[in-house]
């Protein structure tokens, strides 16, 4: 790490749950001298997925901020593209009402979110103290190497992976990643420090897609975090 910086800090999955987020965000009170890297999937299931994009879009402009590409980030990117028109139904479908929405007076928006998609790096990597951490959307695809080299991973993997890769990885290097809501593990609405005893730190805690689900940014220096109130299923109308 160049810059000593006082906090580095991961957001998990945000989910169009803007107006919470802000919230959370507020308290932190981030400077340039932290660090702070969001871990992807700031679209769908909640009803804030354009102003999420565009919010994350201008705050990534700066040198202290990251913002990884989630799976749904891809999906999107892939619709506009006119790639994987199966995952459009699938996933993706309530940002897809908002840009249409959005677009009738605003043409060029499709143009911008793939730019702000595609400035959106796969993973990012940095030691600290002589500790390696990866931070990823989802992860690697451990199952036949146990430790792969994350650069020869597809992007479907990074975005997508699952048990793949929280069951089968082995290496040195802590992976914070989001992906897999913590819920869906059997686990509270906590931060996972070590998954399995696997170096990996997990931070999807559910937004609004569990019903225990909100936001968690986490210190990996410090071991410290902080999350919104319970956001849920249907508490914001939807
Ligand atoms: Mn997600």
């Amino acid at each position: 790490m160049n810059k000593n910086y006082t906090r580095v800090m991961a957001v998990g999955d945000i989910h169009g749950c803007l107006t919470p987020f802000l919230s959370l965000y507020d308290r932190l009170e981030v400077t340039e001298d932290d660090l702070i890297i969001f871990l992807g999937d700031y679209i769908d299931r909640g009803p804030e997925s354009l102003a999420a994009l565009e919010w994350l879009g201008r705050e990534s402009l700066k040198p202290n901020v990251i913002a990884l590409r989630g799976n749904h980030e891809q999906t999107l990117l892939d619709c506009i593209a006119g790639r994987y028109a199966d995952r459009f139904f699938n996933i993706g479908i309530g940002t897809i009402k908002e840009v249409r929405s959005a677009m009738k007076t605003d043409p060029t928006l499709p143009l911008r979110i793939v730019q702000t998609i595609r400035r959106m790096p796969l993973y990012h990597r940095l030691t600290v103290e002589g500790q390696e951490y990866i931070f990823c959307h989802a992860g690697v695809d451990a199952q036949l190497d146990h430790d792969p080299p994350i650069e020869s991973q597809p992007i479907d993997r990074l975005v997508w992976v699952r048990e793949e890769f929280y069951n089968h990885y082995e290496g040195a290097a802590t992976y914070v990643v989001g992906h897999t809501p913590v819920q869906f593990l059997g686990q509270p609405p906590l931060p996972i420090k070590r998954f399995n005893d696997r170096n990996i730190i997990m931070l999807d805690t559910g937004s609004c897609c569990a019903e225990s689900g909100r936001i968690t940014c986490y210190d990996v220096l410090s071991d410290k975090f902080w999350q919104t109130a319970r956001i849920g299923w249907g508490s914001l109308g939807f």
